[in-house]
């Protein structure tokens, strides 16, 4: 017939792929060369959702279009299987988080295979798998070995709802990320892994991704990892034997310093503020209480009025022995740089706000000019402090030197006197691991009172979670693990004795950071993943995910890596070659939810409109980076096209390998340029610039068989075929059955991108005729489309023209493009 019945071709060629699995990627003799594409895996909180449906339908372009062009690809999926909604869909509804997770598993599965996801069914992994998270703990030893696994007590961000320690990551705007709450501190002994260690290659490295990841993504991390130089100071604190350091971006602006403080939460304000009057004692005590209420965010903030309590004692200002002031405030961090800071008002805002409250002296050092060339107003007046270059003045021997020449000279000076030296601080803080829950890798540690801190022996890998029958799941600060007295009770590795296993379970980013390199030999039993078959697909060639993942899941998978390289595990340094940020697809504008009633359903789209026109629709809608507003798509539009493109199929007369240099010569130009510039426009992530072409081509090769060329010249089964291979990366079901009704076998994803004929992209060409005076002097061979700017310089070139013209002048040239030029001699 000739109605394209979506659903009827879906079923029967689902079946038929699953047979020929024509995504298995290429074993270890495989001659092809590989690439490695990789989309970021789900968590299997329910069905797949738009947002799969969009990712998905982007990954699969660039998988299928590898594919096509000959390359042996490895395009795995697995899931993310730990954490915290499993966990609380088995609290809420009384059920093991194990049952919840495997049955979501199992419908998204069932979705993507229908979706016709290009993924490798033979690399699957899950998390949750003791198969899996064996690997996690073998890691964390390696990385306890290193000294980069270590515990700490330390003040830790606690949702009091979820009743769990959250990463700075999983705090936003001082809320918890998952569940909304306002975030506490609390005090703990955690496991951190020392990502600190790798600020700076993990800074210098992202030289090799500049180009290749979004410049989005890279300023993100580098932010993430702030990294900034200047100096470390040393002060005399009156009254106090030892001195206090500080750090400072500017030492330039030591002489404009009128005060200091110390973070009112550190050890060094507990100590002042005890040796201080009981009026201050007490105004410390409350005001301590203040601040450790307060998130990071807020405290930082700079539209919040500065807060402090002044502690009674002076630091003494290293160059010209000024008595500054100290006080206990907010707004310096305990944890960042030495915790207490030199404060030049006149130069930092922070410290102008705060001066301005306490009625503190602003004193400029440094001259700085505006835009306009004038000299900014004084700080002190305007209370907008000037944080630019210029000259430095009031400032004893630097006096005319600028920024960068003070910073050199008065670091020089410093050192000399043993009261200073050039320093680098980092934002980037160590990465907590430790979770209080259950749903998650066991840590592999044994406390023994003996030994201390004991690795479990790797042949004792893995440490299985116990089940989670009987065991409370409810937060409560503790790990329901503590509560499994059967599991925490062991003998000491070491010393035999009784001992207990570490409680707490890792941060299901642990599970994230190194996927990738399981899928590539996703059955080793005696390593994580096998050394060679790492070297033969690392890096990932492209990366396809969500934005949101832009600093820490790629973060900690960069630094896994780079451990890993260290170890001689793995021959990259970084993981991803190529990143990819799909869009988010929004209704009406803004994010769907079920409670804005917004929500589209993809299983209600893929039922309405079919696999293919909801992907074709993804793929289409724009620049795969930008959002997609599902209220301004036509799945329909999509469709209707679709069955175009279809119909053209049934209109091929010809046989399969017919001979198409015979054809029809112009519809063979659209051909070859279609496979030509959607080739290119895919590597550039112009996916719907290159489905534009192919419906360019669509209607062009209609008009072919309508017109005079027919069904039957061998161009028309050219041109439909190029369609089929094109449309299998977006369209899969369509291109398969085109593909059959062109009188092929299945699979049409192994086809392979049809050879371009260079000859055929050559623009037809024009004669141009050249005149001077209205007589003919001149034929140029000029292509059809060229400017009359162009055209004109080309006539006025010809040797023959400028001969006719000898010496006289031109008074003007007359250029009809692209047929005629005319020059009139003056
Ligand atoms: C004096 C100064 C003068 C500063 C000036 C800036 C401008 P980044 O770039 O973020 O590293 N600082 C140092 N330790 C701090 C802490 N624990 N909490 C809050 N602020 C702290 O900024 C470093 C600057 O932030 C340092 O340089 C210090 O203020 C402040 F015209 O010292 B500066
Ligand atoms: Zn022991």
């Amino acid at each position: 017939g000739d109605r394209y019945d979506v659903h009827a071709v879906q079923e029967k060629w689902l079946p038929v792929w699953d047979e020929l699995a024509p995504f298995r990627s290429g074993r270890p003799d495989d001659p092809r060369p590989t690439k490695y594409i990789l989309d970021m895996f789900p968590y299997p909180s329910g069905d797949l959702h738009m947002g799969h449906a969009e990712a998905y339908a982007l990954g699969d372009v660039v998988a299928r279009y590898w594919v096509q062009r000959g390359f042996n690809v490895m395009h795995p999926i697995g899931w993310d299987a730990f954490g915290l909604p499993a966990e609380n869909a088995a609290i809420t509804r009384g059920l093991d988080p194990r049952g919840w997770t495997y049955d979501n598993i199992a419908q998204q599965r069932a979705s993507m295979r229908r979706y016709a996801c290009s993924f490798d069914w033979d690399r699957v992994l899950q998390t949750c798998d003791p198969e899996y998270y064996k690997w996690n703990q073998w890691l964390f030893l390696r990385l306890f070995e290193n000294g980069l696994a270590y515990r700490k007590p330390s003040s830790v961000n606690w949702c009091p709802k979820d009743q769990t320690v959250l990463a700075n990551e999983q705090v936003v705007d001082g809320h918890c990320e998952r569940c909304g709450t306002a975030v506490t501190k609390k005090k703990l002994t955690q496991w951190y892994f020392k990502i600190t260690e790798y600020a700076d290659r993990l800074l210098d490295d992202m030289n090799q991704l500049r180009g290749a990841w979004p410049d989005k993504v890279l300023t993100m991390q580098r932010n993430w990892i702030g990294r900034s130089s200047g100096a470390d100071v040393v002060f005399e604190i009156e009254g106090r034997v030892e001195p206090v350091t500080i750090y400072t971006t500017r030492p330039d602006t030591l002489y404009g310093a009128t005060f200091f403080v110390v973070a009112a939460d550190s050890d060094l304000a507990a100590e002042l503020a005890a040796e201080a009057s009981p009026s201050v004692r007490d105004a410390f005590g409350a005001y301590l209480d203040q601040v450790k209420a307060t998130t990071e965010i807020d405290r930082l903030s700079s539209e919040r009025p500065k807060t402090g309590v002044f502690l009674e004692r002076y630091a003494i200002n290293p160059v010209n022995g000024e008595r500054l002031p100290v006080y206990a405030a907010d707004y310096v961090l305990a944890d960042y740089g030495h915790g207490a800071i030199m404060a030049v008002p006149a130069h930092d805002q922070r410290d102008l706000d705060f001066a301005k409250q306490f009625d503190l002296p602003v004193r400029t050092v440094v001259s700085v000019l505006g835009d306009d060339g004038a000299p900014l107003p004084d700080p002190a007046e305007t209370f907008e402090a000037t944080a630019g270059d210029g000259v430095l003045v009031n400032s004893g021997p630097l006096d005319g030197m600028t920024k960068a020449e003070g910073i050199a000279a008065i670091i020089a000076q410093l050192a000399g006197d043993g009261l200073g030296k050039a320093a680098t601080n980092y934002r980037l803080r160590d990465w907590l691991i430790s979770r209080q829950r259950y749903w998650g890798t066991p840590i592999p540690i044994i406390h023994c009172d003996t030994c201390g801190e004991v690795a479990v022996p790797d042949d004792q890998l893995p440490v299985e979670l116990p089940p989670a029958e009987g065991l409370d799941l409810k937060p409560k600060g503790q790990s329901p693990l503590a509560a499994a007295s059967d599991w925490v009770n062991v003998d000491c590795p070491t010393c035999g004795g009784p001992a207990m296993r570490d409680t707490d379970t890792m941060d299901t980013f642990v599970d994230s950071s190194w996927y990738f390199l399981r899928y590539i030999s996703p059955d080793a039993t005696d390593v994580p993943f096998d050394k060679a078959e790492v070297q033969r697909w690392m890096p990932v060639a492209q990366y396809v995910g969500g934005v949101t993942h832009a600093i820490l899941h790629l973060l900690y998978a960069r630094f896994f890596t780079k451990v890993l390289y260290d170890l001689g595990m793995v021959p990259v340094v970084e993981p991803f070659a190529r990143l990819l940020n799909q869009g988010m697809v929004l209704m009406g504008g803004s994010a769907m939810s079920k409670s804005k009633g917004n929500l589209v359903r993809l299983s209600e789209q893929l039922a309405e409109h079919g696999v293919d026109a909801v992907r074709l629709t993804m793929a289409f809608a724009g620049p795969p980076e930008d959002d997609i507003d599902w209220a301004d798509v036509s799945p329909h539009g999509s469709a209707r096209f679709l069955s175009r493109a279809w119909r053209l199929s049934g209109d091929v007369t010809s046989s399969p390998g017919v001979d198409f240099s015979t054809g029809d010569v112009a519809l063979r130009r659209v051909t070859h340029r279609t496979l030509h510039e959607s080739a290119q426009l895919i590597e550039g992530f112009k996916f719907n610039v290159a489905i534009a072409k192919v419906m360019e081509l669509v209607n062009v090769t209609r008009k072919a068989i309508d017109s005079g060329v027919g069904g039957a010249d061998p161009a028309v089964r050219e041109a439909v075929e190029a369609v089929a291979v094109v449309l299998s990366l977006v369209a899969p079901y369509t291109a398969e059955e085109m593909w059959a009704r062109l009188g092929h076998q299945p699979a049409v994803a192994l086809a392979g991108w049809p050879a371009v004929d260079e000859s055929l992209l050559v623009e037809e060409s024009v004669t141009c005729v050249v005149q001077v005076a209205g007589k003919v002097r001149d034929r140029l061979e000029v292509a059809p489309g060229i400017s009359e700017d162009e055209l004109r310089e080309k006539a006025l070139a010809s040797d023959a023209v400028k001969a006719a013209l000898g010496d006289k002048g031109i008074r003007t040239v007359i250029v009809r493009a692209p047929k005629l030029v005319n020059v009139v001699p003056g």
